[in-house]
């Protein structure tokens, strides 16, 4: 296999030169670049120049579920083997993680080198500005570009409605495209179509948000299952049950995951600070350096509530999800020390492995 003939297999999917410089020493070794398309139960399929393959992720590290293959990887496969097993994956340029409850402070990564994070919300129930907040923390967080998408806008009665909820959502989500698209008529979904034209984006949302029924406008075929949500608050059944990575016709890459039900935080400080942006820029004009924006004289970010410029909302939002992130990471600290002692033990016994699979299984 060449080089030329992996790049023009891969680049659909996202390959690029620093992805190959990246890989150059799996390649010298004989192993295959391919992105992970899908995940399910300790298997994944993994798209490569020589085509789909399957492949057992067993191999790298299972005990961390932040260090787990992961939809939108990038890794490097052995070339045979029943079963073939991803040796590894590159380092990631993004992560989107989010904590699987708030209780046990587990970290759980959804999708890898994404670009755009679209946040899907349906116009079809009430907007529920604090939901979209905690999916922006973690879409920043990510490092990705968060986009929310109101869906089934032809729902809204009129235009005038519909400009007051865009409205809403705009003021809650500083630096964030804010588009309106319709699947059924087809109204804004050139726009959407342009954002995910270039990189990699995932689509993110409650379950009957409409994320497959997007991906599919984008494809131009139904490639994913839709289907009509039982009940308006998300918590029916999920049609989409794996996140699956798909190559756009246009150009660009989409993911589309299974509805999630909520996003607890997880060590998302800067992403909750970039969510709530406006009040960091309040907070400079505050007379104390280290307001809390409690009860402090000269507080300009009370000021601002009190003038009606900051939504009352907002700040009991930003406190809210700054103090669920202080709990989580306070929690997580420890687990992460006990973690990273029982990762070297680890790397020991996966070198040995390596070494043994390298000499009994391959070629
Ligand atoms: N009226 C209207 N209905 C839509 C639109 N887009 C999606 N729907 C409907 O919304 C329902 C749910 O759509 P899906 O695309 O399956 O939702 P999803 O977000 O992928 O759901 P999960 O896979 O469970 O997370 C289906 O009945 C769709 O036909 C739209 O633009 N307008
Ligand atoms: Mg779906
Ligand atoms: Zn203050």
């Amino acid at each position: 296999m060449t080089s030329s003939s992996v790049f023009s297999a891969l680049a659909p999917y996202g390959w690029d030169d620093a992805w190959a410089d990246e890989f150059a020493p799996y390649d010298a070794e004989g192993l295959l670049a391919g992105r992970v398309v899908r995940v399910d139960r300790g298997q994944c399929d993994v798209v490569t120049a020589d085509g789909l393959l399957r492949a057992d992720t067993a191999f790298v590290t299972p005990h961390d579920p932040l260090r787990v293959v992961c939809t939108g990887d990038w890794v490097a496969v052995e070339p045979g083997g029943n079963p073939r097993y991803v040796r590894t994956y590159l380092p990631r340029r993004t992560a989107f993680v989010r904590s699987t409850s708030s209780k046990r402070s587990e970290g759980q990564i959804l999708a890898a080198n994404v670009d755009h994070a679209i946040v899907a919300v349906s116009l079809a129930v009430e907007l529920d500005l604090g939901r979209i907040e905690r999916f922006l923390a973690l879409a920043w967080e990510s490092g990705a570009q968060p986009v929310v998408v109101l869906t089934k806008a032809d729902l809204v009665p009129d235009a005038v409605t519909l400009a007051h909820l865009v409205e809403d959502v705009e003021t809650t989500a500083p630096g964030v495209p804010v588009l309106t698209v319709s699947a059924m008529d087809g109204d804004g979904l050139d726009v959407l179509a342009a954002v995910v034209s270039g990189g990699t984006s995932v689509l993110l949302g409650q379950s009957g948000a409409g994320k497959s029924t997007l991906a599919n406008a984008l494809v131009g075929e139904d490639v994913m299952d839709v289907r009509a949500a039982r009940d308006v608050d998300g918590k029916g059944r999920h049609t989409t049950t794996t996140r699956n990575l798909l190559s756009l016709p246009g150009g660009g890459v989409l993911i589309d995951t299974p509805g999630l039900r909520g996003v607890g935080l997880y060590d998302a400080e800067s992403g909750v600070g970039q969510v709530f942006s406006e009040i960091a820029e309040l907070a400079e004009r505050c007379r104390f350096h280290d307001c809390a924006h409690e009860a402090e004289p000269g507080c300009a970010v009370l000021a601002a509530v009190d003038d009606g410029e900051l939504p009352e909302r907002r700040l009991d939002s930003y406190r809210k999800l700054i103090r669920e992130n202080q709990r989580i990471v306070a929690k997580t600290d420890a687990r992460v020390r006990a973690e990273l002692r029982r990762d070297w033990k680890r790397r020991g016994a996966e070198g040995k492995a390596a070494m043994e699979a390298k000499r009994g299984r391959v070629r």
